[in-house]
């Protein structure tokens, strides 16, 4: 797997989607700056307590997830700076294109448990993000931020290199053999296929591990949460241009025919968004 450092290697980019083409999978080094990742961490502790407290820890376990942390974007701004990275946005536009949205953002709070303790769920068994191939046509992508240095001890992803694009399952069997646990230090970025092999780890270390996965498709597929309802108007135009279009804004699904026989400039599913 390989790892380059975005403000030191001026070829990182063309590095990342070589990786991404042979294997599905590369790590971006520092890409967060030092105050960000602090921040961030308080952040995600807020959300989880937010979300404990509108949902309830009953229907969060009913769930079956472990520290996951769903539509941050509503609870804190903050969250919206991650679509504004420089280095987010390059690998977006050269892989899903320039008229990509936003299909999921997750925090994450992995907790740690005990050896052998730790409960299997979806995100720690193996499985692909986008289960759909489309004859190596690339149309998900993610991009994952280690909050927490990510090392096996504390459930770093684990990836299965060369497993994107496969129509035929990988035998179980084989996924553990050849499973690789992401290390990386705090504040980088996995970028990977999502129709790549992995698993959330095993976190024995006694801390909680801290991320944020972002997943972002071509423009015409359909969204895990519909931001732009789910923010509203107000918190959408509130953003930056690319911001908008990332949330969904200019792929929205006309209801009326008033809605769709608007003019140009007002419609709400814009020509050109591939
Ligand atoms: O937390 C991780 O490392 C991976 C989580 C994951 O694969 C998922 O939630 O789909």
């Amino acid at each position: 797997m390989i790892s380059v450092d975005c403000k030191k290697d001026v070829n990182w980019l063309a590095l990342v989607l070589e990786s991404l083409h042979h294997t599905g999978v590369a790590i971006v080094r520092n890409v967060l700056p030092l105050d960000m990742i602090e921040t961030t961490r308080t952040r995600l502790d807020q959300v989880q307590a937010a979300n404990r407290r509108e949902l309830g820890d009953q229907r969060l376990r009913r769930a079956g997830e472990l520290g996951v942390l769903r539509l941050m974007l509503k609870h804190d701004n903050h969250f919206f700076k991650f679509l504004e990275l420089p280095e987010l946005l390059a690998v977006v536009d050269r892989t899903v294109g320039e008229t990509a949205i936003m299909h999921l953002q997750n925090g994450f709070i992995l907790p740690s448990f005990p050896k052998t303790q730790t409960p299997t769920v979806f995100q720690n068994r193996f499985h692909m993000d986008f289960p759909r191939v489309f004859n190596g046509y690339l149309a998900s992508i993610n991009l994952f931020f280690a909050i927490d240095a990510f090392t096996a001890e504390n459930g770093g992803t684990l990836i299965v290199p060369g497993t994107h694009q496969k129509t035929a399952t990988p035998a179980r069997e084989y996924l553990e053999a050849a499973a690789v646990p992401v290390e990386c230090t705090a504040g980088s970025m996995l970028v990977f296929d999502s129709t790549l092999w992995h698993a959330a780890g095993v976190n024995v270390s006694g801390a909680d591990r801290l991320g944020i996965n972002h997943q972002f498709t071509r423009s015409f597929l359909k969204q895990q949460i519909d931001y732009v309802r789910a923010l509203g108007e107000t918190t959408v135009l509130a953003q930056p241009a690319r911001t908008q279009q990332l949330l969904g804004w200019y792929t929205r699904v006309v209801t009326s025919l008033d809605e769709y026989y608007r003019p140009e400039h007002d419609r709400l599913y814009r020509q050109g968004q591939g």
